[in-house]
């Protein structure tokens, strides 16, 4: 069964009442055309993107968004959960077996409501966390300054090693990691990061923890699908909690989890909710569940290595182009680009707009050591886990290097973006996310960019 084949579910005519169902509101409608001619038009190259199932948009789009159901099952607050007491029990149970979790939430709204939940079941106010900082390739949530969780903790951050030669170096400095534990004594420590393209072993941070008598959270949200696709070690039963998200590489709809063993069931619990969150999205909780099934399944186990496999053959060919890779390659569905070999001029956000304006969608992101602002930046972040799922292959990815390397090389020149944006437009024409989608809304398709 080919990766394709897990996620062709036979939703087509459900979907299909109810994308006619929206032409009451022809506004809506226009731009939700338009959205999937986007995303069937253009490159999807964002890390943190994927295309989910026809299964999980359904759940998505389905009458559990009418329901309140405030507490867990069993102990709602509002009557009437019979039946989305079964749904939550199901997708708890899913992700507890697909993880080999003890306890599973899958309440949380998203990966930064994931992350503040465990923050909150382990700490107070003041206490003091290590984690990897932003502009090394961590996450807001680990501690920014700007986010609720710098200003509510006392964050201690840790960074990456100097670039070496042969991309020897930025890797996780877990000497750094260690010797900051032993001075600050941190309460928590966490591991996970959202621009870093290596894998993550659990088992150094397990007993750098055990060391200085911290608990250990690893948030998952990047690799929970590599994870669970089995080619990236599990955190589950290292780390006393793991977050993640659920739409990521593990390609299902937009939101957060929990998992952690049965000592910390109840306090995640009570963070997640009545600590931060009021009712939970139970139509999206359908469709975690339905994402948890899909991944659990054999073919999931061949796409995770195919995202793995052209997250490989992309760094490779955009080496052979000329752009300087940070840590010197992949060992996840990330490549991560230092502009500044390629051309010391081209920023990040520039070379987003360009890329853009071609079909090529992709996001800028800082570099460790990166002398430039967050909103301008000196790297590309490029993802696998869409292109991935719509059938691309490592002859694709080697042509998508070559047609990013074309774009930037000529900025200036416009009439070689829009040779691009065509090759483009008819690279994705074989590799279409949703097949039956093009065809059945084909009327209401745009021709433009
Ligand atoms: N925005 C996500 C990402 O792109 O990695 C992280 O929250």
């Amino acid at each position: 069964m080919s990766s394709r084949d897990v996620r062709a579910i036979s939703e087509r005519d459900l979907l299909s009442e109810a994308i006619d169902a929206l032409s009451g509101d022809p506004e809506i409608s226009e731009m939700t055309a338009a959205e999937l001619d986007r995303q069937s038009t253009t490159l999807q190259l964002i890390a943190s993107e994927n295309f989910t199932s026809e299964a999980v948009l359904a759940a998505s789009g389905s009458v559990f968004t009418n329901k309140y159901a405030e507490g867990y099952p069993g102990r709602r607050y509002y009557g009437g959960n019979r039946i989305v007491d079964q749904v939550e029990d199901l997708a708890r149970e899913r992700a507890r077996s697909l993880f080999g979790a003890d306890h599973a939430n899958v309440q949380p709204h998203a990966g930064a409501s994931a992350n503040l939940a465990a923050y909150m079941a382990v700490l107070e106010p003041g206490d003091t966390v290590l984690a990897m900082r932003l502009d090394q390739g961590g996450h807001l949530t680990h501690g920014s300054p700007v986010s609720i969780t710098g200003k509510t903790y006392r964050f201690v951050a840790y960074g990456v090693t100097a670039a070496g030669p042969d991309g020897s170096g930025e890797r996780i400095d877990m000497d750094q990691v260690a010797d900051l534990a032993r001075t600050e004594r941190p309460k928590l420590i966490v591991a996970g990061t959202t621009a870093y393209s290596r894998i993550i072993d659990p088992l150094p941070f397990r007993q750098i923890a055990d060391e200085v008598g911290a608990k250990f959270m690893f948030d998952a949200a990047h690799p929970a699908g590599l994870i669970a696709g089995g080619v990236h070690p599990s955190p589950v039963g290292v780390a006393d909690i793991v977050t993640f998200t659920t739409h990521k590489t593990l390609r299902g709809p937009r939101g957060g989890a929990v998992l952690c063993g049965a000592d910390l069931a109840k306090s995640i619990d009570s963070a997640v909710f009545p600590g931060l969150q009021g009712g939970p999205l139970e139509h999206v909780i359908a469709a975690k569940a339905v994402a948890f099934r899909e991944a659990a399944q054999p073919a999931f186990r061949e796409y995770a290595a195919g995202v793995v496999e052209n997250a490989k053959a992309l760094a490779a060919a955009l080496s052979s182009a000329g752009f300087r890779l940070v840590s010197g390659g992949t060992e996840n569905h990330q490549v991560l680009v230092d502009l500044r070999s390629f051309d010391a001029d081209l920023t990040g956000q520039a070379a987003q707009e360009l890329l853009d304006a071609a079909g090529i969608t992709c996001n800028r992101n800082q570099i460790p050591g990166d002398p430039r602002s967050p909103f301008v930046t000196s790297g590309l972040r490029f993802g696998t886990a869409a292109a991935t799922t719509a059938g691309m292959g490592t002859a694709e990815m080697a042509e998508i290097a070559r047609l990013v390397g074309e774009v930037l090389r000529r900025p200036g020149d416009d009439s070689k973006r829009d040779e691009i944006r065509a090759e483009v437009r008819d690279l994705c024409s074989a590799f279409p996310p949703y097949p039956g989608w093009s065809k059945l809304r084909g009327d209401h398709l745009t021709s433009g960019s």
